[in-house]
C-alpha cells in the first residue's frame, strides 16, 4: 500500500527512484546535532521520503567533477522535490513537508539504502542501474505518518574492488571515505593544504571534486544520460585562470552563484588551478 498518486508525483518531479521510511529508522545513523536540526526543520518528523535524480550527461574533457557541471544540484533537487511536497500538502493539509538535498541533516545515503533505492556501492555510493552512480539524493522530512510499503535494504555493489584501485588518495576502504585523503574533499577546502596534501591535488586531474572511482564502476561503463535539463544543458566542463581572473568574492557569485562548485567562493578553484599548472 501507498499513497495514491505519489507513484506520479514523483516521476513528474523527474526522480528515477524514490522510498520511504519511518524518520525513526534513520536515527541510528544520526548525530544527536542532526536530530536536533531535523528537529528544527520539522518538528516531531515521522516519515523520510527519499529520491534520486539522475545528472550524467556525458564526459567531455574537462577539470570539473562530472557532477558540478551544470546547474546545482541543492537547488535543482529541492524545487523538483518541492512538487512532490505540494502534491501532498494537499492530501495531507494539516502536515508539515520539508524538502532538501545534500545541505540536508539527513543522512541522504543511508535513507536511500535503508529504503531500497538502487546499489549500496563499496565506492561509498548509491548506485541505480541504468544511471551508474551518478544520481543526486534528496530528501522529504514530513510530520504525517504516510502509509508506505514496509522498507527493504538494498543490495550491495558486485564488490569488484575497482574502485578502490582507483582512488588517487587512497581514500576508500571497508570503512568508507577517509575524508583526509579524499580529493573530492580536498580541492573543496578552504585554506591551507599539508604538503601531502598539496601533492595530491597537484597530481589530480580536477580542480573541484573527483570522479575516479565512480569512472571505474561496471555499473558507470554506459551510463544513461540524465532526462533532466538542468543537468544536461548549459554545461561548465572547465575552467581556466582568465575565467578568474579579477573576480571579486561577489562578481564571482554573480558569475557561477548558480553552480554547485561556487559555494566556497574562487579561493580554492585558484589555488588548485596555480598547483596544477
Ligand atoms: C560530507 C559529504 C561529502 C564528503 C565526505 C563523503 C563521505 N563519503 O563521507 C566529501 C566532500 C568527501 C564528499 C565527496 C563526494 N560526494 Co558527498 N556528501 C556529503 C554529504 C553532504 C554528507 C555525508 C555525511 O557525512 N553524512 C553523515 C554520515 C554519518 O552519514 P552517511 O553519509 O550516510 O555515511 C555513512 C554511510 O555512508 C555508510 N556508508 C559507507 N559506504 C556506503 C555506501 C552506501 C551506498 C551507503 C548507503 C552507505 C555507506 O558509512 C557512513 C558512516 O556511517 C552528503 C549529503 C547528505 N546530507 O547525506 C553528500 C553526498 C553523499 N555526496 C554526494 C556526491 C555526489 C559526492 C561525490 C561523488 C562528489 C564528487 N564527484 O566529487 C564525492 C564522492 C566521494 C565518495 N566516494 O563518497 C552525493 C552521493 C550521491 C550518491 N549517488 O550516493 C550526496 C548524497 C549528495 C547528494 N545530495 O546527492 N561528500
Ligand atoms: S572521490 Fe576520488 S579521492 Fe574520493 S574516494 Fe572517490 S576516488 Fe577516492
Ligand atoms: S567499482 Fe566495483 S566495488 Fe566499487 S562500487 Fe563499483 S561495483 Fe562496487
Amino acid at each position: 500500500m501507498t499513497v495514491k498518486g505519489l507513484d506520479e508525483a514523483f516521476a513528474a518531479a523527474g526522480a528515477a527512484a524514490w522510498g520511504g521510511l519511518p524518520f525513526s529508522d534513520l536515527a541510528e545513523d544520526m548525530t544527536q546535532a542532526a536530530m536536533e536540526r531535523a528537529e528544527a526543520l520539522c518538528p516531531g518528523p515521522r516519515t523520510v521520503l527519499a529520491a534520486a535524480f539522475p545528472y550524467y550527461a556525458g564526459a567531455e574533457a574537462g577539470n570539473l567533477s562530472l557532477y558540478a557541471r551544470g546547474a546545482d544540484y541543492h537547488r535543482v533537487v529541492t524545487r523538483r522535490l518541492n512538487t512532490v511536497c505540494n502534491f501532498l500538502s494537499e492530501k495531507y493539509k494539516t502536515a508539515h513537508f520539508v524538502a532538501g538535498a545534500d545541505s540536508s541533516p539527513l543522512p541522504e545515503r543511508q535513507a536511500a539504502w535503508r529504503c531500497g533505492i538502487g546499489l549500496r556501492g563499496k565506492n561509498g555510493l548509491v548506485i541505480l542501474p541504468p544511471y551508474g552512480s551518478y544520481v543526486f539524493l534528496g530528501t522529504i522530512l514530513t510530520d504525517a505518518a504516510l502509509a508506505l510499503p514496509a522498507p527493504v535494504p538494498s543490495p550491495g555493489c558486485m564488490g569488484c574492488g575497482r574502485c578502490l584501485s582507483a582512488c588517487p588518495g587512497g581514500a576508500l576502504g571497508e570503512g568508507g571515505v577517509e575524508t583526509g585523503r579524499c580529493l573530492s574533499q580536498l580541492t573543496q577546502r578552504k585554506g591551507a593544504l599539508t604538503a601531502e596534501q598539496e601533492a595530491l591535488v597537484r597530481d589530480h586531474c580536477l580542480i573541484w571534486g573527483c570522479d575516479a572511482c565512480q569512472l571505474a564502476c561496471p555499473y558507470n561503463a554506459a551510463p544513461a544520460l540524465s532526462p533532466l535539463p538542468e543537468f544536461r544543458e548549459n554545461l561548465t566542463p572547465a575552467l581556466r585562470a582568465d575565467d578568474l581572473e579579477g573576480l571579486t568574492n561577489r562578481s564571482f557569485r554573480e558569475k557561477y552563484g548558480d553552480r554547485a562548485f561556487a559555494w566556497r567562493g574562487p579561493a580554492p578553484l585558484r589555488r588548485n588551478l596555480e598547483l596544477q599548472q
